[in-house]
């Protein structure tokens, strides 16, 4: 029989990075442009297949909600992993990414975290490869990709990703 565990994978940075349209494209396979802004968490969960293993990830998005540094640990209570998206035409969206991490590794320790340049798509980058290696290597148990939630993108990868890092670091 296969086992089942259940892991919660919070999604971290600024708003309008596009942590929710990559949920959802995960989820759904759908990308759907226009969004009612909701506050308040949502809660996602979708199976993932690992060897002999079904995970079930509970992915939380904060939802409008990422001004508020206070509820930030609250949300992060009880995570194994974390994508941590910033948005690939904005460089301020990368700078502030060293704070989400800090935030989520002061409640949650080392867990793992994959880094996440969204909007590849988008003709104008301000992030290169060589800032996502360098942000890598300041953090333990790290990876990074480029994705696109919109042309779909590695999206699957990002959480595939996260899962296959969360059951290395378990085994
Ligand atoms: P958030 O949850 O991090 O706040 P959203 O971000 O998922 O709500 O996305 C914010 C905006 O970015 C949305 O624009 C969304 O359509 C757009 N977006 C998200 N991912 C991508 C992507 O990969 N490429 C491009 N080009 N745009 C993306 P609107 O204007 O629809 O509100
Ligand atoms: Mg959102």
């Amino acid at each position: 029989m296969k086992s089942q565990i259940i892991k919660k994978v919070v999604l971290i940075g600024d708003a309008r990075v596009g942590k929710t349209s990559l949920i959802k494209r995960f989820v759904t396979g759908l990308f759907n442009p226009t969004y009612q802004i909701t506050l308040g968490t949502t809660i996602m969960k979708k199976d993932v297949e690992y060897a002999d293993r079904t995970v079930t990830l509970s992915l939380w998005d904060v939802g409008g909600q990422e001004v508020f540094k206070q509820i930030r640990s609250k949300y992060y209570y009880g995570s194994e992993g974390a994508l941590a998206v910033c948005d690939a035409s904005k460089r301020i969206t990368f700078e502030n990414l060293t704070s989400w991490v800090d935030s989520f590794r002061e409640v949650v320790g080392d867990q793992p975290i994959v880094f996440i340049a969204n909007k590849n798509d988008l003709a104008e980058l301000e992030i290169t490869e060589t800032d996502m290696k360098q942000i890598v290597e300041k953090h333990k148990n790290a990876t990074f990709l480029f994705t696109s939630a919109k042309s779909g993108n590695n999206a699957e990868k990002a959480f595939q990703t996260i899962v296959n890092m969360m059951i290395e670091k378990e085994d």
